[in-house]
């Protein structure tokens, strides 16, 4: 039975990897934080057939123990301060957490466990305002908020590591995925569960920042098997996983409201506090090394995600 380590278990994508892999039939260890109240409501119903280890990205021996314990066959990392908004505020925390937490995480790899296979989450924001229209695995950097800087470093690191020490390391450079699971923090969910709670009158409005900034958007259950699939090639490498369309939050918010049967300028008011200091205003991937290499291809439509947000959150407020 292979055995894998998740950091971020307790995340959207932790989630939805650790499913799959227990219906792999992988032995799955997750990496979990101490936390005045315990956080583990998106891997409830999976609890029993995991091994949770305490542990956080900014200790350095709780990271060696785990590794230790674990004894995995694949490390994923998908552990961050991944909210872009967020590294503003706390732009030393996200720096820890989100750029040196990969080195630490790699140390104890290559210290207790050096044949084990290593996926980093590497992020489509790496790209910022990077000119090219559509981003592939040469297109450079140009980070535009301290998460994306984290992230490349995170990303160098993990290239370095694989250079320096021969580690089975690779980064998967994900374009935005979104779930019913995903964050109430980020701009999707902020969405369908407003329109949830205005469709089941519980609210009236719902304040929005940027409209016309684009994302390309992918369903998390697709992404995390293009995780899977990079940590079972030959060679380790970089691969970018999108959908190759974007879309503008403005059409996220008049798909969402439309399908409650709701028109959103009824509701929709733009409030300056979730405008940011600094924008990517389009991200559009281009996965086809992912799809030539891996066999990998988005399953899930934007029309299909949307709806399948807001229903959820339509569901968990009782009716429309
Ligand atoms: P998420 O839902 O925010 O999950 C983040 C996870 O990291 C949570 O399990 C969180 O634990 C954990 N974590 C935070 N700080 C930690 C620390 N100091 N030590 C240990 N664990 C810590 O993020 P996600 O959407 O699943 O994304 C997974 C990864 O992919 C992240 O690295 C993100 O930056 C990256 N990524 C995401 C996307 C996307 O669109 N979703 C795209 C590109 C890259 P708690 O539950 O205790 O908070
Ligand atoms: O949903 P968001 O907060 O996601 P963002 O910043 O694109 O980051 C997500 O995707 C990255 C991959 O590209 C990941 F690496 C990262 O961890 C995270 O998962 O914001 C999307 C866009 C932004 O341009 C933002 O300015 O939506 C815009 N927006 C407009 N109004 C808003 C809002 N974002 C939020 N969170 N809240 C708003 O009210």
């Amino acid at each position: 039975m292979p055995t894998a380590l998740i950091t971020g278990i307790t995340g959207q994508d932790g989630s939805y990897l650790a499913e799959l892999l227990v219906k792999k039939g992988y032995e799955v260890y997750g990496l979990v934080r101490r936390l005045s109240t315990p956080n583990e409501t998106r891997i409830g119903a999976l609890v029993d057939d995991l091994v949770l280890l305490e542990g956080d990205l900014t200790d350095q021996s709780s990271l060696n123990v785990a590794v230790q314990t674990a004894k995995p066959d694949e490390i994923y990392n998908l552990a961050a301060q991944s909210f872009v908004a967020t590294s503003w505020n706390q732009p030393v925390l996200t720096g820890d957490v989100t750029g040196l937490g990969v080195v630490r995480i790699l140390e104890a790899v290559r210290h207790f466990s050096p044949t084990a296979r290593f996926y980093q989450a590497s992020s489509s924001e790496m790209f910022g305002t990077s000119p090219e229209a559509l981003k592939n695995e040469t297109t450079p950097f140009h980070p535009r908020s301290p998460y994306a800087v984290a992230k490349v470093f995170g990303h160098y690191a993990t290239i370095n590591y694989r250079e320096s020490y021969e580690l089975y390391c690779c980064n998967g450079i994900c374009f935005n995925h979104e779930s019913p699971r995903r964050g109430i923090e980020f701009v999707t969910k902020k969405i369908s569960d407003g329109v949830a709670r205005i469709a089941c009158g519980r609210a009236n409005e719902l304040r929005l920042g940027n409209l016309d900034v684009r994302r390309d958007w992918g369903f998390a259950g697709d992404y995390v098997k293009a995780m899977w699939l990079m940590l079972q090639q030959h060679y380790p490498e970089e691969y970018v996983i999108a959908t190759g369309v974007s879309h503008s939050v403005r059409d996220f918010t008049a798909l969402a409201f439309a399908h409650v049967g709701l028109d959103w300028e009824d509701y929709v008011k733009i409030d300056e506090r979730f405008m940011r200091p600094a924008e990517v205003p389009d991200l559009k991937g281009d996965a086809s090394k992912a799809q030539a290499r891996l066999g990998w291809a988005p399953h899930t439509s934007f029309e299909a995600l949307v709806h399948m947000m807001v229903d959820a959150d339509v569901a968990r407020y009782g009716h429309a």
